[in-house]
């Protein structure tokens, strides 16, 4: 069934940090197998699985040393089989993580590239002349410094994340080729779709290229892409999957070519939404940013075109510590105000118990590359090493990479051994088996709104308008067909407001779907409690 996605949840697993099956401290396949049923009763219908292939894991699986085995942390190339089987079995499908923007540098093809400038496998990767103290160019890596490291033969290799994620050479057809047959490898198997991590930087500018603005420009969603998305789509349109690409750069207005109806992927995660306020170390984000960016994805997206709808992921800290007050009740109001969007929602694993950041007391208990590179610079500039921390963890990507909380007990249920990330205390009272038993737990609401989503295709095909487009606490919209209309109103502040709804809002007749508080009558003017989120139906007259 082609556009099967259009109704469907996905679930986010960060395998290393869901469940450990054989208790040595690192999440695995067998555990995801363990907890399906788990998944089955939130109701999702895919998860997608962030890198699970061998990897020297400098980032954690994304720099990839072979595509075509399981790293032997998860399991093997059998257990992911099972896995697979299981999983289908289950109703749910398994979309899986295509990192072709770069590979490790243990990958074969590196080690043979960096030999010489004659081996055979030079041109899979980007080199330059440069010394050991002139770089081709000043382009900086998203993960701080040089985008080139410097390797010998008066050449530097070219990486826009971390040294040891050289980019491959897309223009080069023979990297191409493999990159395909790999692809089509994996669908052959019987997998349900890709995540396409860091798709819009395959192309990049000339190495003479101007920057003036936007220090990732270069590799930004560079014109020539489209070739390569072409021809990845031919491939895809030979199976019945999904794709979503992670597509920074794309612009709402651009989205549209990418995910129409014959666009390149069925969707893309823009990243434009986290709009940050505050100070560094301090930040939290900008609700009127956050909102105007959604909705005008909402809108560009609206008749052709299709939005991947999340607010955590792997490279974030929790929505419920930086939007919401840590509170059951604001992770329902988030969950309410998004889920209920236009296109396909994602839930990043613990999100749907309303899972909070982590004090992290120093750098040792910090994994991610990025933040200890950032560590450095802070140091460097002048930062005191308690400055420096703080302003690192605040909003570092390992908020979401401790292990899911399962239950109250040692390490939350996660291991029986010390895990390879520390668990989160307040596991002791915010974890699933907890929520499973409490009908007004978070969890139990992320369960209604999942079926409310799937019990009808409305939420899919609606359109979608904004109201109260100014209020800088209220997220509120409504969703319209010919014969059906809901609306959302969603405070996700922790201070009470006031709303004045539009007359042509107040005047109809509305019955509750969902709330996280007591609702009130819908009139011009209703007060709303820091993150009160209610969701209303028209009742019109054909409906009684
Ligand atoms: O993240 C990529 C990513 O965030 C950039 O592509 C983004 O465009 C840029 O930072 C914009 O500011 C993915 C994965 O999600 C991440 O975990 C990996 O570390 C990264 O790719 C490298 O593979
Ligand atoms: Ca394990």
């Amino acid at each position: 069934m082609s556009g099967w996605w259009k109704n469907a949840v996905g679930y986010q697993i960060y395998p290393r940090s869901f469940r450990d099956a054989n208790h040595d401290g690192i999440g695995d396949l067998q555990g995801i197998i363990e907890k399906l049923p788990y998944l089955q009763s939130l109701g999702v219908d895919f998860i997608w699985l962030n890198p699970v292939y061998a990897s020297p894991n400098v980032d954690n699986g994304y720099d990839i040393s072979d595509y075509q085995d399981i790293h032997p942390d998860f399991g093997t190339m059998a257990d992911f089989e099972e896995l697979l089987a299981k999983a289908h079995a289950s109703g749910i499908k398994i979309i899986m993580d295509l990192v072709v923007n770069h590979t490790s540098d243990q990958h074969p093809w590196f080690l043979e590239a960096k030999k010489g400038k004659d081996n055979p496998y030079r041109d899979y990767y980007l080199w330059a002349d440069a010394t050991e103290t002139k770089m081709p160019n000043d382009w900086k890596s998203f993960f701080g410094g040089s985008t080139w490291t410097y390797a010998g033969s008066s050449q530097a290799y070219f990486h826009v994340f971390a040294p040891e994620q050289p980019d491959l050479n897309w223009k080069n057809p023979k990297v191409r080729e493999e990159i395909y047959r790999m692809i089509r490898w994996w669908l052959d198997l019987g997998i349900d779709g890709f995540r396409l991590d860091a798709i819009s930087h395959i192309q990049k500018e000339p190495w003479d290229f101007n920057i003036t603005d936007n220090p990732w420009a270069p590799f930004m969603n560079v014109a020539g892409i489209e070739v390569y998305m072409k021809e990845l789509k031919e491939i895809f349109d030979d199976y019945p999957i999904m794709t979503v690409g992670e597509a920074s750069g794309v612009s709402s207005k651009k989205a549209a070519h990418w995910t129409k109806e014959d666009g390149y992927l069925n969707m893309i995660f823009e990243l434009e939404h986290n709009v940050r306020e505050g100070q560094q170390g301090a930040e939290r984000l900008n609700l009127l940013g956050f909102k105007k960016v959604l909705s005008r994805w909402q809108k560009d997206l609206g008749a052709n075109g299709w939005n991947a709808l999340y607010v955590e992921n792997h490279d974030n800290p929790r929505i419920a510590s930086i939007l919401g007050d840590e509170s059951p009740k604001s992770a329902k109001a988030i969950a309410t105000m998004y889920m209920l969007l236009k296109g396909t929602p994602f839930i990043y694993q613990g999100q749907e118990i309303g899972m909070t950041n982590f004090a992290f007391q120093s750098m040792e208990q910090i994994d991610a590359q990025d933040s200890h590179k950032l560590y450095r610079i802070l140091l460097e500039s002048g930062s005191s090493p308690e400055e420096a921390l703080r302003k690192v963890t605040h909003w570092t990507r390992d908020h979401s990479r401790t292990p899911l909380q399962w239950e109250g007990g040692m390490y939350g249920g996660f291991s029986s051994l010390l895990p390879w990330m520390a668990v989160n205390d307040n596991t002791a009272h915010l974890n699933i088996a907890e929520q499973e038993k409490d009908e007004q737990s978070v969890l139990n609401h992320y369960k209604q709104l999942i079926g409310l989503r799937k019990s009808q295709s409305f939420f899919s095909e609606g359109t979608f308008e904004l109201i109260l487009k100014n209020h800088p606490q209220v997220f509120a919209y409504l969703r319209k067909t010919d014969t059906k209309q809901v609306l959302v109103l969603a405070n996700l502040s922790r201070k009470s407001c006031q709303i004045d709804l539009p007359t042509r809002v107040s005047n109809k007749k509305w019955c509750l779907l969902l709330a996280n508080s007591d609702q009130p009558a819908i009139e011009k003017r209703i007060l709303m409690q820091p993150y009160d989120a209610w969701v209303f139906e028209e009742v019109t007259a054909a409906a009684g």
